[in-house]
């Protein structure tokens, strides 16, 4: 008769043969669902900027800066021609005339083989068909269920028409959706902000003269009864500084902390792009920097009844945020943003992030812009994630403590989804279903 005393488990859960942790690891972590914590991913029922098939695919900005080093097409010619004959350049730039070697062009030949399709082809004619004929909601629950995404989190933002506009006319009603307010204009780009703001009727001025402070409190309280969000989200540039005597720091200090604190928003700060670096090649422009990590550290001190998110594109400054982690617990580290979602780097992240933070991070977020990205993002980082648990739980069993497929799937589940739902006070489906019932 097998006993369990206390949580003690019994030697039979016990992982002591290194391939059957292996196998257990890969189990479990293709098998747990995931929470997508930052995409720019919307539903169907936000129309033409929900992005899907083979066209959107390839026009994907990490794609089109590779295709400018293997084409001698001016920007402006390429500019020039419709999102069918770009995708049809890169399909032959890229996938053709090259071998697809860049983890974004790897990207796309995991998508063609998730879904049977020739990844060899000379043209899109097959794949096109194949994407024309998808019934658009089979298609994303099936997407969903091949990437193994339960619940994805999009970046909103109110100075965004169409967007705006989508929300305005009753926003969506798949649950599996998630909003996040996105502040990049109005801490980014304030002067032009207030002018729109001011344009839209609002008492507001540059100059943060009169209610101007009280007024942007209105406007956020209102979106976010429109939009439910679970966090405010802002990028920022490398110089970012905290405290500093701009615009930006008033915002932040008598607008977004106070705001959030009154919602129980978290704030989420993705540190290090630098924007337009390359004009000519428009999303594809943006660079990174090294950030300076004592912002965050100082904004986490300062505000300790605050959550914070946070995230860095530099590689250089992957280390330095494990550190700050560990000295402020409303700081939550998540993701491999863009130019690290590299499996050299993933790897290289994750393993550090186990060995300062144990389980207590949120290891990747997808930042998909088209939908089915979600399969090769997740796909690909799954295997990593993996690799770097593995090495973890077999270092562990050398130094004398074996695992149970019980806590193996408690961790994989606490870093894909429940850091996240208890971060931000996300329900799960289930409580969720039960609550509106
Ligand atoms: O700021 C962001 O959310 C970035 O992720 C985007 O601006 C960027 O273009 C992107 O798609 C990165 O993957
Ligand atoms: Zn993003």
């Amino acid at each position: 008769m097998i006993r369990v005393m206390h949580n003690h488990a019994v030697t039979t859960d016990l992982l002591t043969d290194a391939n059957e942790l292996r196998q257990q690891i890969d189990r479990v972590v293709a098998s747990t669902p995931v929470i997508d914590v930052h995409t720019h991913i919307f539903p169907p029922e936000f129309g033409g900027i929900c992005l899907f098939g083979i066209d959107d695919l390839l026009n994907y900005h990490y794609l089109i800066a590779e295709t400018f080093r293997s084409t001698r097409i001016s920007y402006a010619g390429f500019w020039k021609m419709s999102k069918t004959e770009r995708a049809d350049l890169i399909w032959k730039t890229l996938f053709v005339e090259n071998t697809p070697l860049s983890e974004a062009a790897r990207g796309i030949v995991s998508v063609l083989d998730a879904f049977g399709l020739d990844a060899r082809a000379p043209s899109l004619k097959e794949a096109r068909a194949f994407f024309k004929s998808r019934n658009l909601p089979d298609h994303l629950d099936r997407v969903l269920e091949i990437a193994r995404v339960s619940d994805i989190v999009m970046t909103n933002d109110p100075f965004h028409k169409a967007e705006a506009n989508a929300w305005k006319n009753g926003g969506h009603s798949d649950a599996r959706f998630h909003a996040s307010l996105r502040l990049d204009t109005l801490l980014n780009d304030w002067p032009a902000a207030a002018r729109t703001l001011a344009h839209m009727g609002l008492p507001v001025n540059a100059g943060f003269g009169g209610n101007t402070a009280s007024e942007l409190r209105r406007f956020l309280d209102n979106w976010i009864s429109i939009m439910q969000p679970l966090y405010f989200a802002v990028s920022l540039a490398e110089d970012f500084k905290f405290p500093n005597d701009d615009a930006r720091d008033r915002l932040i200090r008598e607008v977004v902390l106070p705001t959030a604190r009154e919602h129980g928003l978290v704030l989420t700060l993705m540190v290090g792009v630098r924007r337009g670096v390359n004009p000519a090649l428009r999303a594809a422009g943006d660079g990174v920097g090294k950030a300076d990590v004592t912002a965050l550290e100082r904004l986490c001190s300062e505000n300790p009844d605050v959550r914070f998110l946070a995230t860095f594109l530099s590689r250089e400054n992957q280390h330095e945020l494990c550190v700050a982690a560990r000295k402020f617990n409303n700081l939550m580290p998540f993701g491999c943003w863009w130019f690290l979602n590299n499996p050299s780097i993933v790897s290289e992240i994750t393993r550090e992030r186990l060995e300062l933070l144990g389980p207590s991070f949120i290891p990747q977020h997808s930042d998909a812009r088209v939908l089915e990205q979600l399969i090769y993002k997740w796909r690909h980082s799954g295997e990593l994630i993996a690799n770097a648990l593995c090495e973890s739980y077999e270092r562990l069993l050398k130094s004398g403590r074996a695992v149970t497929r019980n806590e193996i799937t408690r961790d994989v589940s606490r870093m894909f989804s429940g850091n996240f739902r208890e971060w931000v006070g996300l329900k799960s489906s289930a409580a969720r279903i039960k609550a509106v019932s």
